[in-house]
């Protein structure tokens, strides 16, 4: 496949967008959700299963794959979309943030971050350089630059060096991306950081376009800040970046923080929430969340969602989804990840509806 990598807005409402990205992997509308496949697999789904949703782009991790089963694997077994026999856009993340919340013992330098695997303890390096090879080893459609996300507890200091070390890395992500990618369909995009301080955001906003990126990533956000405080940043932020890139807030959300950001103009979300919560036992619906732990569900004959259309809720009781979460049973995990996934890709539907035709309502009223 050869499409060429582009963004098209088709419609605004306010400050929201509703478009359309192609890569070289196929075409996704926009607001899009993007499922978490960390370790190849996104967790509980079968990769049809996923596309049934309505998903057309999933997330890979770089800090995973490069410790087990390692980029030049995947690379020898033809590619991460092969491998897991998902044909369609694979967006990786850099591993700058799983550096931080997974590894120990981190030593960040200007080189990289050097850090023990969560696995076995091994000593390893990732460098800008590193880290854009194995994206492109990956055969990543989207790769995101290597930048260092803090904790937002960071005193201005720290937070204003982490994001200038960002910055040089970004720099270096992108000569070292454009040694290896000349195929066209592939991109890579920046990621702006800066935590709570609306100058140090703009400083990073305006270097990275400087050295110009397809996309702008969000970073540094979701990490423990309140919502308020995430929303009051993408308002300082949204304004410069360019009207005619993807903006894309990493690791977001709650439903409710997917339709906040989306309403200040972002474009693209991942996060593991409706995945982890699912296997946990936590449904996302309409009207709220349901614990289907609880002892209420026991006997409950209704389906999770009147709403939904999954197969979970096409065929299955929350008395049902209830025994075989409370038993710890495989399928529990399994209807109700697809459920949860089905849920978020319904709910960016109806945003991206709620865009085109320049009504709220049904946002408002309907996903409380
Ligand atoms: N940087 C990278 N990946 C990320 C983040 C970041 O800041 C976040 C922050 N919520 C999630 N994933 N590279
Ligand atoms: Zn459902």
């Amino acid at each position: 496949m050869s499409h060429q990598f582009f963004f098209k807005v088709s419609n605004t409402s306010k400050n929201s967008r509703k478009g359309i990205i192609q890569t070289a992997h196929g075409d996704f509308p926009t607001p899009c959700f993007m499922p978490v496949g960390t370790q190849a697999t996104v967790k509980a789904m079968r990769p049809e299963d996923v596309l049934n949703t309505g998903a057309k782009v999933i997330l890979g991790n770089t800090y995973h794959l490069m410790i087990r089963p390692t980029a030049e694997r995947i690379n020898r077994l033809g590619g991460l979309h092969k491998f897991m026999n998902w044909p369609h856009t694979i967006l990786t993340d850099s591993g700058g943030f799983q550096v931080m919340s997974l590894s120990s013992l981190t030593k960040v330098t200007k080189a990289g971050a050097e850090f023990r695997s969560h696995i076995d303890g091994k000593k390893i390096m990732l460098s800008p350089e590193r880290s854009i090879e194995i994206q492109y080893l990956l055969g990543s459609d989207i790769t995101m630059i290597f930048d260092q996300c803090i904790r937002n507890s960071s005193s201005k200091d720290d937070t204003e060096k982490a994001m200038n070390l960002s910055l040089e890395w970004a720099l270096r992500s992108k000569i070292s991306y454009l040694s290896y990618q000349s195929r066209p369909g592939y991109a890579i995009f920046g990621i702006i950081q800066g935590g709570l301080y609306p100058d140090l955001r703009e400083k990073s906003a305006q270097e990275l376009i400087k050295i110009g990126f397809d996309g702008y990533a969000i970073g540094g956000l979701a990490v423990g800040e309140t919502q308020e405080e995430m929303f009051s940043i993408l308002d300082s932020i949204v304004p410069f970046i360019p009207v005619d890139k993807p903006r894309y807030l990493m690791g977001v959300g709650k439903p409710k923080d997917i339709i906040g950001a989306v309403k200040r103009g972002i474009d693209m979300f991942d996060c593991v929430i409706p995945t982890r919560s699912g296997r946990n036992g936590q449904a996302f619906i309409r009207k709220g969340v349901v614990n289907i732990r609880n002892t209420v569900y026991a006997e409950d004959m209704n389906p999770l969602d009147k709403m939904c259309i999954c197969y979970t809720c096409q065929n299955y009781t929350r008395a049902y989804l209830h025994h075989l979460i409370k038993s710890k049973e495989i399928l529990g995990a399994v209807l109700m990840t697809q459920h949860n996934i089905h849920y978020y890709q319904d709910l960016m539907q109806d945003l991206r509806d709620s865009i085109k035709n320049n009504n709220w309502e049904m946002i408002d009223n309907i996903h409380l």
